[in-house]
């Protein structure tokens, strides 16, 4: 890949999606392709299709996915099982029809088992049951995995993928119904530092560990491995520590100025006990996360547009 190369981000506007093209950008690549979601249609095969032999890119970063945090990735089941499955066939499908030289699908953590055992290597795929709030989900990423794996044996398609933890930073999604949980702390804290509230709603028990990783973190992660990795296993992308949510919430109250207290609400979903990655291996081929937690988050509340809050 080099700075000539016609590059195709999927899901540019997404959190991912833009982070990469940011980072691209920055690095001198200077023939980028992408289009809003109005323009292409990424569920349409054959408008993807149609895409594919007008623009013909040399690589490709998928990063288009129908995302969500814990609530909607359970109440829209259909949708995210759907959409996923199309958008990443169409794409990886018509990637190999067209001679792309390499691509990059990003899954996520819930691929693995959900009682995996911890750190949890690549290899824990498809050892035991899925934490069932995202199984949907986690089943069309396994999807896109294998039609990288297979696509790579039978047709010898430079194909690959990657497993991020949870991330946050830039064009994060704040819809309280349907965010991760580090945005929705954010904007709650926030919204109740500004109204005074004496409390402060966090779903759940508290006690489940999640691990964060920077969203730029992640995209230097992304054009590390289109240029070093070339292999049927998917590779892990993690921070390397986890918190409790209760911490967290501690940890963003803090940062954003909320003094009051935390209600935990047991109504609603825990998720996955713990899904701290082992990300060893990308680890020993030379990237390692540069922003911390603390640093991370603070950036974000500082950039984000509160406005309409
Ligand atoms: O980030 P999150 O929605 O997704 O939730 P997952 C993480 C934990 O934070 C759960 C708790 O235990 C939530 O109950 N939590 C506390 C909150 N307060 C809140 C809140 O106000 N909003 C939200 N959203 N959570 C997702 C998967 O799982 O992670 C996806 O569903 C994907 O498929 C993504 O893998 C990375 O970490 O539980």
């Amino acid at each position: 890949m080099n700075k000539s190369s016609k590059i195709y981000i999927a899901g540019h506007r997404g959190m991912v999606g833009s982070a990469i093209v940011r980072r691209l950008e920055h690095k001198g690549y200077n023939n980028l392709v992408f289009k809003t979601s109005q323009d292409l249609d990424l569920t349409s095969q054959s408008t993807v299709q149609q895409f594919f032999d007008y623009e013909k890119p040399e690589y490709v970063f998928l990063a288009a996915a129908k995302v969500g945090g814990i609530n909607a990735n359970n109440v829209y089941r259909g949708q995210f099982l759907y959409e996923n499955l199309m958008i990443q066939s169409n794409v990886i499908h018509h990637a190999y029809q067209y001679g792309v030289k390499k691509l990059l699908f990003l899954g996520s953590s819930c691929i693995y088992p959900k009682l995996a055992d911890q750190p949890i290597h690549e290899d824990s795929l498809l050892t035991g049951p899925l934490e069932p709030t995202n199984e949907p989900y986690a089943i069309a990423k396994i999807t896109g995995i294998k039609l990288c794996e297979t696509y790579r044996h039978q047709y010898g398609a430079d194909f690959i993928s990657a497993m991020p933890t949870n991330l946050y930073g830039p064009n994060d999604n704040y819809d309280l119904e349907k965010s991760h949980v580090l945005p929705a702390l954010i904007r709650k804290f926030h919204v109740a530092k500004v109204n005074r509230d004496k409390t402060v709603e966090i779903w759940g028990s508290g006690k489940p560990l999640r691990e964060f990783l920077h969203v730029d973190d992640l995209a230097e992660a992304c054009i590390f491995l289109m240029k070093n990795y070339a292999d049927p296993k998917t590779i892990n992308v993690g921070f390397g520590e986890d918190i409790t949510i209760k911490e967290l919430a501690e940890l963003v109250a803090d940062i954003v100025g909320f003094t009051g207290e935390l209600v935990f609400n047991a109504n609603k979903p825990d998720g996955t006990p713990r899904k701290l990655m082992d990300s060893s291996r990308i680890r020993s081929l030379g990237w390692q996360p540069r922003i911390s937690l603390r640093e991370g988050i603070e950036k974000v509340y500082t950039e984000v547009d509160k406005s309409g809050w």
